[in-house]
């Protein structure tokens, strides 16, 4: 593919890069996506499911729900994007990942400068207390299966941001002051319908950053990007990062 010199340019110039995935990228792992065709809000309602509230009511149906996406993200590998991404970080002086995914395969591709906007599905927390568990449990058809804080005997939820829930402060903060200094800001596999993490590009693009968007599909921020690729991130990653590396003469 060939890129536009405003692209080649800002690659050879840029020093500090800022990456926002969402959950397209780990499609061509086998997981599914929120809001594509045949995706997890067009059978389930996300307030059901991500929320709260929607845990309090029936936390067997949420956690059945999570139980199965980590099972299946445990299943998963990281694939070529993931790969690529992981390969990028080491030619650039600053690389930043963040992602609203929670599956953690930016981690096992081998992306080291990784922050989860929206938590770890491999995590869990006491909902009541507060207390992190890491314990290993299977959740069964019944709520008993569901393990209980030993402190406080809350309910224990997977450590994911929900809806209408606020994001690890540190994190979004580190988010903010990153694209809105970065040279170059690139939004992949992600809708862009989810605050805060969706306003991360248009905060790069306000502070003069290049933005690159990476989607099959066009988006609310297509409009806004200087370069939209309408690829698979599987597919075009590892094509730009061996445009890099030629840049780079690496
Ligand atoms: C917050 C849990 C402050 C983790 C998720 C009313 C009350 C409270 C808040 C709100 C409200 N109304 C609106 C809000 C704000 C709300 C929000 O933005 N709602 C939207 C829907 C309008 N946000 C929040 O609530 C956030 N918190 O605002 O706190 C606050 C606090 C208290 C009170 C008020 C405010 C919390 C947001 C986090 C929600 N958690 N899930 C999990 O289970 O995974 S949402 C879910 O959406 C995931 O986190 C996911 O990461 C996120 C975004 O989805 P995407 O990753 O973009 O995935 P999607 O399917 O949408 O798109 C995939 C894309 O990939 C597509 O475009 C497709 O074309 C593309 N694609 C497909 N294949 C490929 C590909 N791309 C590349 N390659 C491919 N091969
Ligand atoms: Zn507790």
């Amino acid at each position: 593919m060939d890129f536009p010199s405003s692209f080649l340019n800002k690659i050879n110039t840029a020093k500090k890069i800022a990456v926002l995935t969402g959950a397209g990228v780990s499609r061509e792992s086998g997981l599914d996506t929120f809001r594509d065709v045949g995706g997890y809000w067009s059978k389930y309602n996300p307030y059901e499911l991500a929320s709260p509230q929607g845990f309090l009511k029936n936390p067997l149906l949420v956690w059945q729900w999570y139980q199965a996406r980590r099972n299946r993200a445990k299943e998963a590998e990281p694939n070529p994007g993931h790969l690529a991404l992981a390969q990028m970080e080491k030619l650039f002086p600053e690389f930043y990942l963040f992602t609203q995914n929670v599956d953690g395969l930016h981690f096992r591709a081998g992306s080291q400068n990784v922050y989860e906007l929206h938590g770890n599905i491999f995590k869990s927390h006491c909902f009541s207390c507060g207390a992190s568990y890491d314990i290993d449990f299977e959740i069964g058809e019944s709520i008993d299966t569901i393990p209980n804080c030993p402190r406080c005997n809350g309910l224990i939820r997977p450590s994911v941001v929900w809806f209408g829930e606020s994001l690890p402060f540190d994190i979004l903060s580190l988010a903010y002051e990153t694209s809105r200094s970065c040279d170059l800001f690139f939004t992949i596999g992600t809708s862009s319908e989810v605050y805060p993490a969706a306003d991360l590009p248009y905060q790069a693009k306000s502070k003069g950053a290049y933005v690159v968007e990476i989607n099959p599909n066009e988006t609310s921020f297509t409009r806004y990007a200087d370069l939209s690729i309408r690829e698979k991130s599987g597919e075009i990653l590892p094509k730009i990062l061996d445009t890099i590396k030629e840049i780079k003469i690496i």
